[in-house]
C-alpha cells in the first residue's frame, strides 16, 4: 500500500449470540472502515474465559489493518463497531457480543486514560499471540519482545483453531 499507511493489529472476541458468526461479520466491518485497507485475518479459536467464572467460552481471532487512521481516530471506529454490535458494558471481562482491541499498532508506544499502546494484556493472553502467530510469527511486540518468546515465556498450550 501507499506510504501513510501503518500496520495495526485487532484483537477480536465474542462468546455471546453465536460468536463465530459475530467474528466473521466484525472482520467484514473492519474492512469497510475508512482509508483502511483488511490485509489478513486469523484462523478462529475457541478458548476458555479470562475473567468472571461461568460465563461461555469466546471465540477469538486476530486482524492485520493497513491504516491510514490515527490511533485514536481507530479506537473510535473499533468503539462504535463494537456498539453497532449490541456490546453493553457491564462488569470488567464480563460476557460480549462483541470486543475488538486495538493490540499493536506499527512501533507506537502510547499511553493515555483512553488507549495503551501496545495493549497490556498481550503477553498474558494465550487467545492473542496464538492468532498473532498466524499472521505475524516475526512479529515484535514494543517493549514486551518478540512473538515467539512471549508464547514460550507464557507457557500456555495453543487453543483449538476452527
Ligand atoms: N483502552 C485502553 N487501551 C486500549 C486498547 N489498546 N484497545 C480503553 C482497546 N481499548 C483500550 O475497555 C475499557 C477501556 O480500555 C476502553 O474505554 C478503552 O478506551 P472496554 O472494551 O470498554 O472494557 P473491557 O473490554 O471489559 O475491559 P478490558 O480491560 O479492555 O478487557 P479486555 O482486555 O478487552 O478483555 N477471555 C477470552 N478467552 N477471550 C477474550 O477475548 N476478553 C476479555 C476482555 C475478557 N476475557 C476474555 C476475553
Ligand atoms: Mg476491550
Amino acid at each position: 500500500m501507499n506510504s501513510g499507511h501503518v500496520q495495526a493489529y485487532i484483537g477480536i472476541g465474542s462468546n455471546l449470540d453465536a460468536p463465530a458468526s459475530q467474528l466473521l461479520r466484525s472482520l467484514a466491518r473492519l474492512a469497510s472502515l475508512p482509508e483502511t485497507r483488511l490485509q489478513a485475518s486469523s484462523r478462529l479459536y475457541r478458548t476458555p474465559p479470562m475473567g468472571p467464572p461461568g460465563q461461555p467460552w469466546y471465540m477469538n481471532a486476530v486482524a492485520e489493518l493497513e491504516t491510514r487512521l490515527e490511533p485514536l481516530v481507530l479506537l473510535d471506529h473499533l468503539q462504535a463497531i463494537e456498539e453497532a454490535f449490541g456490546r453493553i458494558r457491564a462488569e470488567r471481562w464480563g460476557p460480549r457480543t462483541l470486543d475488538l482491541d486495538l493490540l499493536v499498532y506499527r512501533d507506537l508506544i502510547h499511553e493515555c486514560p483512553r488507549l495503551s499502546l501496545p495493549h497490556p494484556g498481550i503477553a498474558e493472553r494465550a487467545f492473542v499471540l496464538y492468532p498473532l502467530k498466524d499472521l505475524a510469527p516475526d512479529l515484535e511486540i514494543p517493549r514486551q519482545g518478540t512473538l515467539s518468546r512471549l508464547i514460550e515465556a507464557l507457557g500456555a498450550p495453543c487453543p483449538e483453531a476452527i
